[in-house]
């Protein structure tokens, strides 16, 4: 079964793990979001992208979900001292990356290329995509105006009340070589338990989806989603405080409406099994199981379900 996730931050790439412990690597693809990059200190950082390959190379920070474990923070001190800004955490092995990746971009080669090449060094054996190697922005539309993404997620952290986003640069944007293939070769399509609206909706934007490809035969692709919000709260980041703001209540149910058209599966937790009746009348089938990560084995106990709800799916979109 060939497998294309979605993903942006801590939960995406905590699923992407759980899908990379059982999946062959050649099965999976996993499509990352890049609408969180910018330029600090005059160096290319792909936070999401780096969550992801460092989550499947078994080097993530456990405590924060991003950045590297055992890291010290000496360099971003020393430069703080001199006036430099400190409220990114770049870690001094963290740095290298950015170093590097830094080096390889302003010598021509793409983000597509480069990622591919950490991740071959890295020992990661899932293919890993970022949407897309041309910029696109995410713009937080707050009541005190509009943010990039990282000074409102980090250096304001998400404090201002958000009225929209904007994907920046996502209609001239070229989907990243072999996000489309992926796609079209996929059996199902799985939304790891990510931010809809600053992780999955860039990666939708850039790839201007919906329709997903259909299969050769005319078929369609089973997409699947797995909510990020728990009991009305998100684990971690603000995707509930941003259905709040946004005027809707957040909830699993928001979670599948704000999918609706397009996905035929939806995951709840178990603690939101009294909205499955709601989800299915919005013509979805649903699956209610444990869908907090605490450790590598709930990683792979929800993959496990997540491909046994797919297999369902690719079976009955071939009746
Ligand atoms: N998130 C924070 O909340 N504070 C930080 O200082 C921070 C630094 C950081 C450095 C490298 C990196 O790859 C990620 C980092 N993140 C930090 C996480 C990141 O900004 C967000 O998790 C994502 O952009 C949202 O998915």
């Amino acid at each position: 079964m060939k497998i294309v996730a979605f993903a942006g931050g801590v939960g995406g790439a905590k699923l992407a793990d759980g899908l990379a412990q059982i999946l062959p690597p050649e099965s999976l693809t996993i499509i990352v979001n890049t609408g969180d990059d910018f330029e600090h200190y005059g160096l290319a950082i792909s936070p999401d992208v780096d969550t992801v390959c460092y989550t499947l190379a078994g080097m993530a920070n456990p405590e924060t979900g991003w950045g590297l474990k055992d890291e010290t923070f000496r360099a971003l001190r020393s430069a703080a001292a001199l006036g430099g800004p400190e409220w990114f955490a770049l870690g001094d092995k963290d740095l290298g990356t950015h170093l590097e990746r830094t080096r390889r971009l302003r010598a021509g080669e793409s983000l597509s290329a480069i990622t591919a090449e950490f991740c071959r060094r890295w020992g990661v054996g899932p293919r890993v995509i970022p949407m897309s190697d041309d910029p696109v922005r995410t713009k937080v539309l707050t009541s005190s105006g509009e943010l990039p993404f990282q000074e409102y997620f980090v250096h304001q952290r998400c404090e201002p009340p958000v009225r929209g986003f904007r994907f920046e640069g996502a209609s001239r944007a070229r989907p990243a070589p072999g996000a489309l293939d992926a796609l079209r070769n996929a059996d199902a399509v799985i939304f790891c338990p990510s931010n809809p609206w600053v992780s999955i909706d860039p990666i939708l934007n850039t790839l201007s989806l919906p329709p997903f490809p259909q299969k050769a035969d005319g078929t369609p692709i089973p997409v699947l989603a797995v909510s990020p919000i728990i009991g009305g709260k998100a684990l971690k980041g603000p995707a509930a405080k941003m259905y709040a703001e946004l005027g809707i209540h957040p909830s699993a149910q928001a979670v599948a409406r704000h999918y609706r058209g397009f996905l035929s599966g939806f995951v709840l937790d178990v603690q939101d099994a009294s909205e499955e009746e709601a989800v299915r009348a919005l013509g979805m089938k649903t699956l209610v199981v444990n869908t907090v990560m605490r450790s590598r084995e709930d990683r792979k106990e929800l993959a496990k379900d997540m491909l046994h709800f797919a297999k369902i799916l690719i079976q009955e979109s071939n009746e």
